[in-house]
């Protein structure tokens, strides 16, 4: 179905304040400003959340800047009637880079095409399954005791992986530690955010002893020909996060060997739609795929559990649930059963804001008509 037309976008700004810090190789998050857009329509609404982050760390977006980029170019090049989320892929297509802006517009308006039509974003997406399992992402900390305490409250949570971030002096030896202290049945994974060069190849191959599932994004994110060098030094697989913005990046890695499984974050690649086509290539060519996340509220996490839940998806992602987050979630929260989260059913997300948490913690609104 198509949507009559797009009325207006609303651009509203919230601050959402971590439960606790946190740490990457990148950098320390004690708060998310996070852009959100509604496109309102004749046929209804629909939400998204954009994933930039404040600081053009991670990638080069930042959150002002994707605000800037869709007010000035993304919005105005939407099609004016006939609107689908694939309409919008191809309006916004001349423009180059941007993904994370590109993807929240393409995803609220992917929001409410599913909402007319009353079909959820799973069932649209091809989810294969009504649940998702969970791992979840542990940050740099200040003392193995103080990482080990966090890892044995994530446990007892329920999450069936544990990924710990690294960096150059965070990695042989808390990887050590949790191995040793939680055993060889521990479902472990390392992220280290672009932080090494190939010179640390020996250094890394250290890692090789702890039986990791994966090495997620050890170099530079356009070092996709080290990367394949790097992955004839380790055992431990690779995967990559920040290299892979789109389905031709995942096709090119997969034929150089530069990884063996792709952390699939819809925001960094544009959209769900291109999320769906990189699943579909690394699928055909065996390379499993797992959702990653950007520390989203429900909203963004709504849409990352329904992707999550598609048939080539056979590793856990870092869709963790909102309280490891936050302490209120705009959304109802989503609550771990069984280290698993549920696939929304409910038309296009299945979920929204709460308009009164909304308001709370809204900080600007921004409305642009079409
Ligand atoms: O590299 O996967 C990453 C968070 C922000 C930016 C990049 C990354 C992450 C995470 C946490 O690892 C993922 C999450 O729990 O949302
Ligand atoms: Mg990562």
């Amino acid at each position: 179905m198509t949507l009559t037309k797009i009325s207006g976008i609303e651009l509203r700004r919230i601050a959402m304040p971590l439960v606790a810090p946190f740490r990457t190789s990148f950098g320390i998050e004690t708060s998310r400003d996070v852009l959100l857009v509604r496109v309102v329509t004749p046929d209804g609404e629909g939400w998204a959340e954009c994933a930039a982050m404040s600081e053009p760390r991670y990638c080069s977006e930042y959150v002002d800047g994707a605000q800037d980029v869709l007010r000035r170019f993304l919005v105005p090049a939407l099609p004016k009637d006939g609107v689908d989320a694939a309409a919008v892929g191809r309006a916004l297509e001349p423009f180059t880079g941007h993904r994370m802006a590109k993807s929240a517009l393409e995803s609220a308006v992917l929001d409410a095409q599913l909402r007319a039509t009353g079909e959820s974003f799973g069932s649209y997406l091809g989810a294969a399954r009504d649940r998702v399992p969970c791992g979840v992402s542990v940050g740099i900390m200040d003392s193995v005791p103080e990482l080990l305490d966090a890892v044995e409250r994530y446990v007892a949570e329920g999450y069936v992986r544990i990924k710990l971030k690294i960096e150059p002096g965070w990695d042989i030896e808390p990887v050590r530690a949790v191995r040793e202290r939680f055993g060889d049945e521990l479902l472990l994974q390392v992220d280290a955010n672009a932080a090494y060069t190939l010179v640390d190849a020996q250094h890394l191959a250290k890692l090789d002893q702890f039986g990791l599932l994966l090495i997620e994004q050890p170099l530079a994110n356009d070092d996709l020909v080290q990367h394949a060098q790097l992955a004839r030094l380790l055992r431990t697989p690779i995967c990559l996060d920040e290299s892979i913005e789109s389905a031709a990046h995942a096709a090119a890695a997969i034929s150089l060997g530069a990884c063996s499984v792709i952390n699939v974050k819809p925001a960094r690649v544009g959209g769900y739609l291109e999320a769906r086509r990189i699943h579909d290539v690394a699928r055909a060519h065996g390379v499993p795929v797992w959702c990653g996340g950007m520390l989203e509220t429900g909203i963004g996490r709504a849409a990352n559990v329904a992707l999550a839940a598609l048939p080539g998806f056979t590793l856990p992602g870092d869709t963790s649930g909102s309280h490891r987050y936050f302490a209120t979630d705009i959304t109802e929260p989503f609550v771990l059963a069984d280290g698993h989260l549920d696939v929304p059913t409910g038309p296009g997300l299945g979920t929204e804001p709460l308009p009164d948490v909304l308001d709370a913690v809204t900080t600007s609104k921004e409305w642009i008509s079409l």
